[in-house]
């Protein structure tokens, strides 16, 4: 089964084909020659990844899906959230990102926060949602140079590390992109059944 991943962030490519292996065929808009950017005018994950599926999907007439992710900090009310790639300003400069919600969090002593990814399949011209959350807290400094985005900032519950000094394998053990990929996989293999 061949299915086109609408992104233009490699580091989901790679963190996405790592879990789902040869099962499927997942090609990225790059690997498709597709060059496009997609937009995300909603403030919501859910309707932003549901029009990257839906842009993909008109434009290619294949079974695709998107994702949107955002970090959802308990202190600041739920930002960045949906605005986590361009939180400091329009272009996606991750550096001054995690300056912005280091300064905002400040000495806060609740670091509670959530990534959570919301996958959008589109598949049979039907639409379909499969969400993951991974809880942590947010460090007071940049450590480790692993991974992408706020990794270096973010600590899952249960480890001592951040997701930037963790292999893919083990980010993976905490992810919410592998638990939303996961649910993706297992309604994939249903459908497959029959
Ligand atoms: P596409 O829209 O093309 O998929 P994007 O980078 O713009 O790629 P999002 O709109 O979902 O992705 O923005 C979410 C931002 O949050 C993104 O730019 C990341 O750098 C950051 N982010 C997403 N997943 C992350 C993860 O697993 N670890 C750390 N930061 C992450
Ligand atoms: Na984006």
């Amino acid at each position: 089964m061949k299915l086109i991943f609408a992104t233009n962030n490699q580091h989901k490519v790679d963190e996405i084909q790592y879990i789902i292996g040869n099962e499927f065929d997942v090609i990225s808009l790059k690997q498709a020659g597709i060059d496009i950017d997609i937009p995300e005018p909603h403030d919501t994950l859910e309707e932003n990844a549901v029009e990257k599926s839906s842009t993909i999907y008109k434009l290619t007439n294949t079974d695709c899906f998107s994702e949107d992710t955002g970090l959802e900090v308990e202190a600041l009310n739920g930002e960045p959230g949906v605005k986590s790639a361009r939180y400091a300003g329009d272009v996606k400069d991750f550096n001054k990102n995690i300056e912005k919600l280091l300064f905002k969090l400040g000495n806060e002593n609740n670091r509670k926060a959530q990534f959570r990814t919301v996958i959008s399949l589109i598949i049979n011209k039907e639409q379909h949602l499969f969400e993951g959350i991974c809880e942590g807290e947010i460090i007071f400094s940049p450590t480790g140079s692993n991974g992408f985005g706020y990794d270096s900032v973010f600590v899952p519950t249960g480890a001592t590390r951040t997701f930037a000094e963790m292999s893919m394998e083990e980010k993976n053990a905490f992810s919410h992109r592998k638990k939303a990929t996961e649910k993706l996989v297992l309604f994939l293999n249903k459908l497959n059944i029959r």
